[in-house]
């Protein structure tokens, strides 16, 4: 899967794409992750890539030439290339979008800076705006930077182990299960006793009881769309969860 990125700083990327998962990754060759330099498809002298608003007001826009030149460039090389724009405004990225977007062979991911992006470069050339979550940051490169992360996670081959995306958290639509290794006593807390017991179908019961009862606690709204069975709905009735938005 490639995913290429229209950014003013392209350099912002370089460890995050060098570290861990992602590393190995595009070592492999699983993944190929791009900076591309807006400033490369400028025309100017000063390289600019912003502008004054129209209408007036504080701050820059950044300007369409560029960004149109950037995205254009890119997608004569591969037609069905996916333009995505990293914005506060867009459809809020979750593991849905995370698998439906790992089912692409490639994307680009434009980041915005300034006080935002010429609206019509978007509507001519944007396929999807898409938001990380309800907050601004000052360019869309930490967004970006997230989306890659999440997608590569679930191309295969990426975490090595074929099942470990599959037993991820989100993946059921549960919270994650505590974790524990050793040593078996830690600042006078000790490991659950199920866990030393070598009983793996307790262990597997036990693991997904504290997933449920960890996203009863926390995370009630995710219950609604999660994957639950028979045994899961009397473990949860158990601790006093009625359904929709009835927890006593
Ligand atoms: C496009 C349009 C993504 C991109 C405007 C990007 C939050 C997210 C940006 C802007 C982003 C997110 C520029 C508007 C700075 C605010 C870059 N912020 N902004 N939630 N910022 O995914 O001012």
């Amino acid at each position: 899967m490639i995913f290429d990125i229209i950014t003013i700083f392209p350099g912002y990327f370089s460890s995050p794409l060098e570290e861990g998962v992602l590393g190995k990754a595009i070592e492999q060759g699983l993944i190929k992750v791009r900076p591309v330099n807006l400033r490369d498809f400028t025309t100017d002298r000063h390289k600019t890539t912003d502008d004054r608003p129209y209408g007036g007001g504080a701050g820059m826009v950044m300007t369409p030439g560029p960004l149109a030149k950037a995205i254009s460039f890119l997608k004569e090389r591969d037609s069905r290339a996916k333009v995505i724009l990293l914005s506060p405004r867009g459809e809020v990225f979750s593991h849905e979008v995370a698998v439906r977007l790992s089912r692409l062979s490639h994307v680009i991911l434009v980041c915005g800076r300034y006080e935002g992006i010429d609206e019509r470069v978007i509507e001519k050339m944007v396929d999807q705006e898409l938001s990380i979550g309800d907050y601004v940051l000052s360019g869309g490169e930490p967004a970006a930077i997230v989306v890659v992360d999440a997608v590569s996670r679930l191309v295969p081959g990426v975490l090595g182990c074929e099942d470990s995306a599959m037993a991820d958290s989100f993946s059921d639509g549960l919270l994650e299960y505590p974790h524990y290794t050793r040593p078996r006593q830690f600042m006078g807390l000790s490991v659950p006793e199920v866990l030393l017991s070598g009983d793996h179908g307790n262990i597997a019961r036990w693991r997904r009881q504290q997933a449920l009862r960890l996203t009863l606690e926390r995370r009630p709204d995710l219950l609604e769309k999660a994957d639950l069975d028979r045994d899961d709905w009397q473990f949860l009735k158990d601790l006093g969860y009625g359904g929709k938005g009835r927890k006593e």
